[in-house]
C-alpha cells in the first residue's frame, strides 16, 4: 500500500527500476524470438504476421517501456541526492508521471492477450499505420498506449528541470553541477521541446484511424511524409533524451574509479548542450530517401555530421580523464570503459549513414540495424548498467556481488558484439531489414546464426544480473554512506540508503564536487548550511494512480467504440483532480527528535 500511495523520490525510483526491468524482460525476449527466427533461412518459428508484430512491440518496448523508465529510475534516484535536495520539485507529479507510463505501458502490452498486437514497426509509417493497412484494433493500442505513456514522460521532463533550477542546494551553482545531473536539465530540457511533438503526431494519427479525419490519408490530400517529419521530429531527438543521460553516467563513473576530477568539466558540459541543440537539426536524415531533394539533404548531412565533433570533445575527456588515474576496474567501471569504444562504433557508422548518397544503399539494411543497437545497446544499455551497479548500494544499502557483476558484464559485452558487429556485414551485402525470413545460399546464412548465439549470450548477462539482485537481497543493509570510498558528490554524503528526508541539515556547497573537496581537506562531514530543525515532507497520495487508472480505462473505451466507458474514464481522472484541487494539504513534518529514528529507505 505504502508503494502505491508514495510521492518519494527514492521509492519512485525503485519503482521505475522494477517497472523498467521487467519490460526489458518482455522486449528481451521479443529480441530472442526474432533472432531465433532468423537464424536460419526460410524458418518457421513464428508466422510473417507474428514476426511484424515482434520487431514492432520489440522496438517499442525497448525505447519507451524500458530503456526511458530504467533512466528515470536512475535520476529519481540520484538527482535530489546530488543536489542536495529533499525531494523533487513536484513530488505528486512525480508519482503521477510514473503511473501513467506503467498504464500506458500496460495497455500496450494488453494487446498481446487481445490478439490484435501493433505491426507496422515502432515507427508506425503511414499509410501502413493507417486505417486502410492497418485496420484492426492493434496500431489503436500503440497510438493510445504511447499517449497515455508519454503523459508520465513529459511530467518527468518539466518536473526534473524544475528540480534542477531550483531545489539546488546552497553553493552548488551551475557550474558545479556534478555531470550526471547537468545530463538529466538537458534530457528534460530535450523532453519539454521534443514529447509534444510526438504526442501532436499521435493525435493526429489516433483522429485519422478512429474519426476517419485526412492528415496522413493520401487520396483525402494529406500527407504520408508529413507523419515522418512529426515522428523524427520527435525521434532524433529521442536518442538523445536516450543518451545524454548516459554521458552523464559515465562521467561519474569514470572520474570515482579513476579518483580523479572530470577532465575538461566545463567543454563537457558546452559539448553536451551543442549535441542536444544540434539533435533537433538533423531529424530528416532519417527521411535521405523519401525525395526531399539534394539541397535538403545536403544541409541535413553536413548538421548530422557536425554533431560528431562535441561528441569527440566528450570521448577525449573521457579517455584524458582515466588517463594516469588510479583506476578500479569494478563492474560499473567495466561498463563504463566498455561504453568508449562501442559507442565509438557506432558514432562512425553513424556519420557514414549521414551521408545522403551513401545512405541510398545502406537505407533499410541490417547495417541500419546494427548502427542504431551499437548507439543504443552499446552506449545506452551499458551506462545503465554502469549507472545501476554504481548506485545500487546508494538505493538499497546493499553492494552487488562483483563476481556475479563481471560475469554479467563479460557475457553481455561479448554476446552484444557477437550480435551485431556482424550485422554490419549482412547489411553491406544486403539483407533487407524487417523482413521475417530469407532464402539460403546468398552468404547470410552463418552471419545469421552467429548473431542469435551473441543475442543468447546477451540473455545470459541478463540472467545473470537478475541473479544478482536475488543473491544480493539476502544480505544485510550494511552498505557504507561512501560505498565506493571514493565518491566525490553530495549523494556520497548520506547513508546507504537515505533517509525518507534525505538531509538531516542541507550541506553548504564550496565548489565543483563538493564532498572529495572535503574529504581532501580533512574534513568527514559536509558543513551544513542550516541549523536541524524540524523537516517539512508532501503527505502520500492514491490520486496519482487512481487518475491513471481512468485514463487506461478511457484508453480502452474510445478504442473500442465504448463512448460511455471512455467518458467513465475520463470522469474518474477528471474528478481525481478536481479532489486534489479542492483539499488543502500541507503536508506533514518530521521532527529533530524523530530524524534519527533509524533509517528508512
Ligand atoms: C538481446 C538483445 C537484442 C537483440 C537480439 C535485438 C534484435 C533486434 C532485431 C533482430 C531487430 C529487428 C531489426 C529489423 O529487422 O528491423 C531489432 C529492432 C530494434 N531493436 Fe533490438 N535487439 C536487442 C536489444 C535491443 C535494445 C536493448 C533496444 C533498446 C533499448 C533495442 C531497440 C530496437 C529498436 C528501436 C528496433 C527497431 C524496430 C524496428 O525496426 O521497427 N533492441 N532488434
Ligand atoms: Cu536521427
Amino acid at each position: 500500500m505504502d508503494w502505491l500511495t508514495t510521492v518519494d523520490h527514492k521509492k519512485i525510483g525503485i519503482l521505475y527500476l522494477i517497472a523498467g526491468l521487467f519490460f526489458f524482460l518482455i522486449g528481451g525476449l521479443e529480441a530472442i524470438l526474432i533472432r531465433v527466427q532468423l537464424m536460419k533461412p526460410m524458418n518457421d518459428v513464428v508466422s510473417s504476421d507474428t514476426f511484424n508484430e515482434l520487431i514492432t512491440m520489440h522496438g517499442t518496448t525497448m525505447i519507451f517501456l524500458a530503456a526511458m523508465p530504467l533512466l528515470f529510475a536512475l535520476m529519481n534516484a540520484v538527482i535530489p541526492l546530488q543536489i542536495g535536495a529533499r525531494d523533487v520539485a513536484f513530488p505528486f507529479l512525480n508519482s503521477l508521471g510514473f503511473w501513467t507510463f506503467f498504464f500506458g505501458g500496460l495497455l500496450l502490452n494488453l494487446s498481446w492477450f487481445a490478439g490484435t498486437v501493433p505491426d507496422a514497426g515502432w515507427t508506425s509509417y503511414v499509410p501502413l499505420a493507417g486505417p486502410n493497412y492497418s485496420s484492426g484494433h492493434g496500431v489503436d493500442y500503440y497510438v493510445i498506449g504511447l499517449q497515455i505513456a508519454g503523459i508520465g514522460t513529459l511530467l518527468g521532463g518539466i518536473n526534473f528541470m524544475a528540480t534542477i533550477i531550483n531545489m539546488r542546494a546552497p553553493g552548488l551553482s551551475f557550474m558545479r553541477l556534478p555531470m550526471f545531473t547537468w545530463a538529466i536539465f538537458i534530457t528534460s530540457a530535450l523532453i519539454v521541446f521534443a514529447f509534444p511533438a510526438l504526442t501532436v503526431g499521435l493525435v493526429a494519427l489516433m483522429f485519422d484511424r478512429l474519426f476517419q479525419a485526412n492528415f496522413f490519408e493520401v487520396g483525402n490530400g494529406g500527407s504520408g511524409v508529413l507523419w515522418e517529419h512529426i515522428f523524427w521530429v520527435f525521434g532524433h531527438p529521442e536518442v538523445y533524451i536516450l543518451i545524454v543521460p548516459a554521458f552523464g553516467i559515465i562521467s561519474e563513473v569514470v572520474s570515482t574509479f579513476s579518483r580523479k576530477r572530470l577532465f575538461g568539466y566545463s567543454s563537457m558540459v558546452f559539448a553536451t548542450v551543442l549535441i542536444a541543440f544540434l539533435g533537433f537539426m538533423v531529424w530528416a536524415h532519417h527521411m535521405f530517401t523519401t525525395g526531399l531533394g539534394p539541397v535538403a539533404n545536403g544541409l541535413f548531412s553536413i548538421a548530422t555530421m557536425l554533431i560528431a565533433v562535441p561528441t569527440g570533445v566528450k570521448i577525449f575527456n573521457w579517455l584524458f580523464t582515466l588517463w594516469g588515474g588510479s583506476i578500479k576496474f569494478t563492474t560499473a567501471n567495466l561498463f563504463a570503459i566498455g561504453f568508449i569504444p562501442t559507442f565509438v562504433m557506432g558514432g562512425v557508422t553513424g556519420v557514414m549513414l549521414a551521408s545522403a548518397p551513401a545512405d541510398y544503399q545502406y537505407h533499410d539494411t541490417y547495417f541500419v540495424v546494427a548502427h542504431f543497437h551499437y548507439v543504443i545497446v552499446g552506449g545506452l544499455i551499458f551506462g545503465i548498467f554502469a549507472g545501476m551497479h554504481y548506485w545500487w548500494p546508494k538505493m538499497f544499502g546493499r553492494m552487488l556481488n562483483e563476481t556475479i557483476g563481471k560475469i554479467t558484464f563479460w557475457t553481455f559485452f561479448i554476446g552484444f558484439h557477437l550480435t551485431f558487429f556482424i550485422q554490419h556485414f549482412l547489411g553491406l551485402l544486403g539483407m533487407p531489414r524487417r523482413v521475417y525470413t530469407y532464402l539460403g545460399g546468398q552468404g547470410y546464412d552463418d552471419m545469421n546464426l552467429i548473431s542469435t548465439i551473441g543475442a543468447f549470450f546477451m540473455g545470459i548477462g541478463t540472467i545473470a544480473f537478475l541473479l544478482n539482485i536475488f543473491i544480493t537481497w539476502a544480505k544485510p543493509r550494511n552498505a557504507a554512506a561512501d560505498a565506493w570510498e571514493d565518491g566525490r558528490s553530495l549523494e556520497w554524503t548520506i547513508p546507504s540508503p537515505p533517509p525518507e528526508y534525505n538531509f538531516k541539515q542541507v550541506p553548504l556547497v564550496r565548489g565543483y564536487d563538493a564532498w572529495w573537496k572535503e574529504k581532501m581537506e580533512g574534513k568527514t562531514a559536509m558543513t551544513p548550511s542550516e541549523p536541524v530543525g524540524s523537516i517539512h515532507m508532501p503527505s502520500p497520495s492514491i490520486l496519482p494512480l487512481i487518475m491513471s487508472i481512468g485514463l487506461f480505462i478511457a484508453g480502452f473505451g474510445f478504442m473500442y467504440d465504448r463512448l460511455i466507458i471512455g467518458g467513465i474514464g475520463l470522469a474518474i481522472t477528471l474528478g481525481c483532480m478536481v479532489v486534489r484541487s479542492l483539499i488543502d494539504d500541507h503536508g506533514f513534518h518530521i521532527e529533530p527528535e524523530d530524524q534519527d529514528e533509524g533509517v528508512k529507505a
